[in-house]
């Protein structure tokens, strides 16, 4: 390679939709698509929303480079933005890519275009990495878009965008299906946590828990009634992650209100089953808003064992620990609790144990 840049070029993109369980599902399909495009994904930074500031964290804070790139050809964003960006990509070729122009949101009277700049988190993501655009590209004409196991997408792309003009696609929303498609969810097996995360969750278990340990995610912020309040019991429609205990088209079966927001009584009632079932000596409470250890606690008196849960609830730290669980609880409809899902399904041997709520196993 020249200059030791890639001939086939790279791809950029802003991880811009949802938190981070969504950034994660969609990250999977971005992969699967760098792949095929032969290209060197540079690897985002995911963002994090601590209103009123949003956060950029770097991929290899989160997750390990190597074992990613035994996936496909990687490069940190912080090596592309130092080292590699001002060979390949001048500003005057820092074009936008989107799947088609849209009418911009604040700014009535613009152009329609990708608008990739436009609020945040778009606008203080390719701040951050020092990226404005000259003008948009539109990819929504490709056969099957970023989906290029279609006939004839990955032709096109090259012909369309091929390296010789285009060294870098600049997405400025994930190029992936969301919610993920089941093809991409063992591609998770090549994600895993730092050093730090990991140190963090195993020090947590040596230090609160005794095993073996249920790990459960409850899902109960306010945002999320309003979620279930989306599910379509007529239709029986995929609702977020609701494929990952329904199946693809929600073939095994009818998404309920229990999978997608249990009441405490069906909550404490699973758990305790769980915990019976494997002998649990201690049981790992993570959620976003209510993490019920009263009532949970009061619920496993006569197991004599108890339920924990992180003081500052540490979103990465808990799903670590959750993913090193004897026996994992979640919510189907919940892409955070589907990262937990897929490590315990792909990162091993075999699978480990994981329930949902709401869904009776034989
Ligand atoms: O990750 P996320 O897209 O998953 O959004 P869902 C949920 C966010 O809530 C996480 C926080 O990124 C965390 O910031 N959160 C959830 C938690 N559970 C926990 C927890 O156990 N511990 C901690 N510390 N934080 C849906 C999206 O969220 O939310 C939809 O799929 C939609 O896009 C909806 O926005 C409102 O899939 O659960």
């Amino acid at each position: 390679a020249k200059n030791g840049t890639d001939p086939n070029g790279y791809i950029v993109f802003c991880p811009c939709m949802g938190r981070f369980g969504n950034q994660i599902d969609q990250f999977l399909g971005v992969l699967s698509f760098a792949k095929s495009l032969d290209r060197t994904l540079v690897l985002p930074n995911f963002i994090e929303f601590n209103h009123p500031e949003t956060k950029m964290i770097p991929f290899e804070v989160l997750f390990q480079v190597g074992t990613v790139a035994k996936y496909t050809r990687v490069v940190t964003m912080h090596e592309f933005t130092k080292k590699i960006m001002s060979k390949v990509w001048p500003p005057e070729k820092r074009k936008a890519f989107c799947w088609n122009p849209r009418k911009a949101i604040y700014d009535t009277d613009a152009e329609p275009g990708c608008h990739a700049k436009e609020g945040n988190p778009f606008g203080p993501y390719w701040d951050h990495i020092g990226v404005s655009f000259v003008g948009d590209e539109y990819f929504g004409e490709i056969p099957g878009g970023f989906e290029t196991s279609q006939m004839g997408s990955r032709k096109k792309w090259l012909e369309k965008f091929g390296p010789e003009e285009f060294l870098v696609l600049a997405f400025s929303s994930a190029p992936a299906a969301f919610p993920s498609k089941g093809k991409v969810w063992s591609i998770q097996k090549y994600l895993r946590w730092s050093s730090r995360i990991t140190e963090q969750a195993k020090k947590y278990i040596t230090n609160n828990l005794q095993k073996p340990f249920v790990a459960v995610h409850l899902r109960n912020d306010a945002d999320w009634v309003r979620v279930c309040d989306h599910i379509d019991l007529e239709k029986n429609r995929p609702l977020f992650a609701s494929e990952q205990c329904l199946g693809e088209g929600h073939h095994q079966g009818q998404l309920t209100m229990e999978m997608c927001i249990p009441n405490k009584q069906q909550i404490v009632d699973m758990i305790v089953e769980k915990v019976g079932s494997i002998g649990a000596k201690s049981v790992f409470v993570a959620s976003d808003k209510d993490h019920m250890i009263d009532e949970i606690n009061e619920a496993l008196k006569p197991y004599e064992i108890e339920a924990h849960r992180q003081e500052v609830d540490d979103m990465y730290t808990s799903l670590a620990i959750m993913g090193r669980s004897d026996l994992f609880i979640g919510n189907c409809v919940s892409t955070f609790s589907h990262i937990v899902k897929r490590e315990r399904d792909h990162t091993g041997q075999s699978p480990r144990p994981s329930a949902f709520f709401g869904v009776r196993s034989a």
